[in-house]
């Protein structure tokens, strides 16, 4: 497959082929010159898919989630894709293993697609590699595509943005809920999953975080209301409630005017970041370098103030 050119490989993936879904992942993340002139297409060909996001507390049981959300929604007959998120933690090859593992009774079908990315490789930043990769399993076609990571911090909240829907996930003891609290994850829940509801503490958690959303600004009409769900994803209780929710949601983002908000917001986003690395990327080239070193030499001297620099760096480069 060396030899093939990105626009074959664009078509192949559009046609659902795997292998080239997957180089296509791969090239879009590398960034490599000769797959800018597909880019138009490949961001043409989206748009259709339904972008859910999965975060929670380490262990909450978020693969687990997964792998039955999976099996759930190709039983309603969606193509799935399902983009892992490993968290750059030293627990990171256990968790891929496990991913792997809790996966494969979906590895032979071919309505599945799942990609285990890391901060290792991922050039750019990993929020910006999800963000692709997303774009072009978009592109070719499926019909969900789920991100799974780990709440732990404002990257893993930038990553879940990409997200239409949002899905928070808890289990049962106060101390990972307040904790979500903390972190500013519990207010980007669309629905919230109190997984492992076979454990003792469940409807105090539930009543916890239905309690925190009753202190929540005062809801408008029509505005969505996060439902809050059990589930038991070592068994499947409340996987086909749980599909109903996320499928409600998206309906809602449809009806209400607020997916293209969403979708603007994103664009946004991404033009805002491309620009940035542009810019900079521009500074260490030949062109930019002379005058970028002439101004950081500037600043360290206190000639000029780091402010100013930039601004007069930012004229002489896109003039
Ligand atoms: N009792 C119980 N255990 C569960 C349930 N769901 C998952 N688990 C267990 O919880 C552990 C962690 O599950 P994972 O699915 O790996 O959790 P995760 O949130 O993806 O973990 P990380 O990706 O490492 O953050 C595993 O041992 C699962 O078997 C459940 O509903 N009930
Ligand atoms: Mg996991």
């Amino acid at each position: 497959m060396a030899s093939t050119s990105p626009s074959e490989l664009l078509e192949r993936a559009r046609a659902g082929h795997v292998p080239s879904i997957a180089r296509l992942i791969s090239l879009v993340e590398s960034n490599v010159d000769d797959v800018t002139s597909i880019l138009p297409d490949l961001y043409a060909a989206g748009g259709h898919a339904h972008i859910v996001g999965i975060t929670g507390s380490p262990g909450s049981g978020k693969s687990t989630l997964v792998g039955r959300l999976v099996g759930e929604l190709r039983s309603r007959g969606s193509r799935v894709a399902v983009v892992a998120v490993d968290p750059s933690s030293p627990f990171t090859g256990g968790a891929i293993l496990g991913d792997r593992i809790r996966m494969q009774e979906h590895a032979l079908d071919p309505g599945v697609f799942v990609r285990s990315m890391s901060s290792r490789g991922a050039l750019g930043g990993l929020s910006r590699a999800v963000v692709e990769a997303v774009s072009v399993l978009d592109a070719a076609g499926y019909d969900v595509v789920i991100i799974e990571t780990v709440g732990a911090g404002q990257g893993e909240i930038d990553i879940v943005r990409t997200a239409q829907t949002t899905l928070v996930v808890s289990v049962p003891g106060m101390g990972d809920d307040v904790q979500a609290i903390k972190a500013g994850v519990m207010e980007i829940a669309d629905v919230h999953v109190v997984n492992k509801a076979d454990r003792p503490g469940t409807n105090k958690t539930v009543l916890e975080i239905k309690g925190m959303l009753r202190f929540g600004p005062h809801p408008e009409e029509g505005a969505w209301q996060a439902p809050v769900l059990e589930t038991i994803s070592a068994d499947g209780t409340g996987i086909p409630e749980l599909a109903d929710a996320i499928s409600a949601h998206r309906a809602w983002l449809e009806s209400s005017g607020e997916l293209p908000r969403r979708e603007r917001l994103a664009a946004a986003r991404r033009v805002t970041t491309l620009v940035q690395e542009l810019m900079v990327a521009q500074l260490t080239q030949p062109e930019g370098e002379e005058a970028f070193s002439r101004a950081i030499d500037d600043v360290a001297e206190r000639r000029i103030d780091p402010r100013t620099a930039a601004r007069e760096l930012i004229q002489e480069l896109v003039t």
